[in-house]
Parts: structure tokens; C-alpha cells; sequence
């Protein structure tokens, strides 16, 4: 069955019940990721959770899930809102044979696993990828990545992939803060989606495209992320650690950095920060 036929079938999914684990495991049939889960009905954040278990030698591709995070985080130091039962919250443990200058090219596959995740779930609008790890749906926040590495020398240790996606979060829910910024699978398509086949085809998205990474490379990724870019000849603000940069985008390089073209047609290429389109 596919996961279209299983979604025509499905009657709309309880809101705020406990996550079926048994369900995700049940329907995997994956090659590296999902073999071990670690559950928590609360957490103070799955990727730090993660990163004790890495450290101690954890299993590639064991994934650490949440009900509820008290302490979700984004990037430099924000807060992913993270309430009991309705949404998705979870962090993969990788060991990619990549060199660590290559590690960005992690969040550039989940982006691309995860449009691929949610444009399955969802009829109306494409979901689009805002650098680096934004998942967008008409403008609006639907799922963040928070990608964390450990390297040494010229080698990754271990790469620690956080994942949140609003699924059954009604925007009337969410905090001041996020609600006119944010959206979620229930508000775009007024059904609520099962938590257990959204994460189970998730974990199969990225087992198969991480998989493609490491063996094919990122040039079979970067098409698809580009695909995804919604910000392609767009202007542009980055606000990285050099700076404030206004230019239009042009894509991305190989070891996932954003290009951008300044006003003087100089190319220039961000690694890390923050991208907004002009007027907004
Ligand atoms: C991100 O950071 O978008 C990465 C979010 C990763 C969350 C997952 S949940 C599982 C794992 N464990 C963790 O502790 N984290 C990961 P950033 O680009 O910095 O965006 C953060 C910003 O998004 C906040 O400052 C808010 O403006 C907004 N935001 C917070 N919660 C949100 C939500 N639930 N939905 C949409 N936007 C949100």
C-alpha cells in the first residue's frame, strides 16, 4: 500500500493521543536508520539526549523521539516550541563517512527528505527549503532542522540530526511568538494526519536519501534541494557571523553553502547564518 492509498483510507487521526511506536516500527523497512528508538513521553531536548548517547558509542541510525521537549531548541540558542502529543519531535544518530566540511550537506539531505515527507501529506501547496534548515508551506514554518556535529581532526564523529515538524498544532495554539510566522499539517489541509505514518515515512525518506548521499554523493541531493530553494535569484539578507549581506541568491556550492551575489556581482558563499527575503 502506499503511503497515498494508506492516507485515503485514513480517518482523520485523534488529536493529543500517546505516539504508537509499535505502528512506525512496524512498517519500516529501512537499511541503516530506525532499527533502535528511544522513547520519552517528556525530554528536555531529543538532540541533547542524542548527544549523551553518541558520546557514550550509540548505534548509527538510532533515533530518539519526544511527546514533549521542555527545553526544544533551534539554532543559536532559540526555542522550538515543543508541546505534548501533537506534534513531531525526534533526533538521528549518524556516522557519516564525510569530511567534516562536508557535514552541512546533513541538513541539505533532511531538508531534501523532508519536503519529500511532507509533500505526501499535504495537496494544495509544494513545500519549499529556506537555507539552511527550514521547511516552508506558503510562506509560513512548518518543520526546522537542527543539525550537530562532533568532529576531530579530519573526521566526523558523530552527526546528531534533530527534526520538528508541526503536524496537529493548530496555529490558534501556538505561542504569540510563532503564530503568524509558523503553520502545520492540520491547519493546511483542516485534517488531523496520523503522527505514526507521517514519522515512519520520514525515517524511511531519510534512510533513503542519506543512503543516496553517502553512496552517490551530494550531486544526486543537490538538484533536488535546489528544487525545493524558494529563494533561487531572489534578494536577499544574510546575517551571518561576518555580518549583514545583501545580494541575490544563486543556490548552493558542494559542501552546501549558500551562494550569494552582492551588488558589486561578487559571489560570495555563506556557511552559516540566517536568510531572509528582502521585503520581508
Ligand atoms: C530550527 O531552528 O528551526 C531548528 C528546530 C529543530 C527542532 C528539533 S525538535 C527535535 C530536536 N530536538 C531539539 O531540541 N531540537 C530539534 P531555528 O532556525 O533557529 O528556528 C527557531 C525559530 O523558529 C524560533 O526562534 C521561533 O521563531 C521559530 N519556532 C519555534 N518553535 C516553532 C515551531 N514549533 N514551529 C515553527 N516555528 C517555530
Amino acid at each position: 500500500m502506499t503511503i497515498h492509498d494508506a492516507l485515503k483510507n485514513q480517518a482523520p487521526a485523534t488529536i493529543g493521543e500517546p505516539l504508537r511506536l509499535q505502528d512506525v516500527q512496524g512498517n519500516l523497512a529501512t537499511r541503516r536508520l530506525g532499527k533502535h528508538f528511544h522513547y520519552f513521553s517528556e525530554i528536555d531536548s531529543t538532540n541533547s539526549y542524542a548527544r549523551q548517547l553518541a558520546r557514550r558509542g550509540a548505534v548509527e541510525g538510532e533515533v530518539i523521539v519526544a511527546e514533549a521537549q521542555t527545553r526544544g531548541r533551534g539554532r543559536l540558542g532559540r526555542t522550538w516550541e515543543s508541546p505534548p502529543f501533537l506534534n513531531l519531535y525526534c533526533s538521528i544518530i549518524l556516522g557519516p563517512k564525510l569530511p567534516p566540511v562536508n557535514a552541512p550537506q546533513l541538513t541539505l539531505m533532511a531538508a531534501v527528505a523532508l519536503t519529500e515527507t511532507v509533500g505526501a501529506f499535504i495537496s494544495d501547496d509544494a513545500p519549499t527549503i529556506k537555507w539552511p534548515n527550514d521547511i516552508l508551506v506558503g510562506g509560513k514554518k512548518l518543520a526546522g532542522i537542527l543539525t550537530e556535529s562532533s568532529c576531530h581532526a579530519d573526521q566526523i564523529d558523530f552527526v546528531i540530526l534533530g527534526i520538528g515538524v508541526n503536524l496537529n498544532y493548530p496555529v490558534s495554539w501556538m505561542s504569540e511568538t510563532i503564530r503568524g510566522t509558523a503553520t502545520s499539517i492540520i491547519t493546511l489541509t483542516q485534517k488531523s494526519v496520523s503522527r505514526e505514518l507521517f514519522f515512519g515515512r520520514l525515517i524511511q525518506d531519510l534512510d533513503r536519501c542519506y543512503g543516496e548521499l553517502e553512496e552517490a554523493g551530494f550531486g544526486v541531493i543537490a538538484p533536488r534541494w535546489e528544487a525545493g530553494f524558494g529563494m533561487r535569484g531572489k534578494q536577499v539578507r544574510v546575517e551571518w557571523t561576518g555580518g549583514v549581506l545583501v545580494g541575490t541568491a544563486r543556490g548552493i556550492d558542494t559542501d552546501g553553502a549558500l551562494i550569494v551575489e552582492d551588488g558589486q556581482r561578487k559571489r560570495r558563499r555563506i556557511v552559516a547564518g540566517d536568510v531572509v527575503p528582502v521585503d520581508d
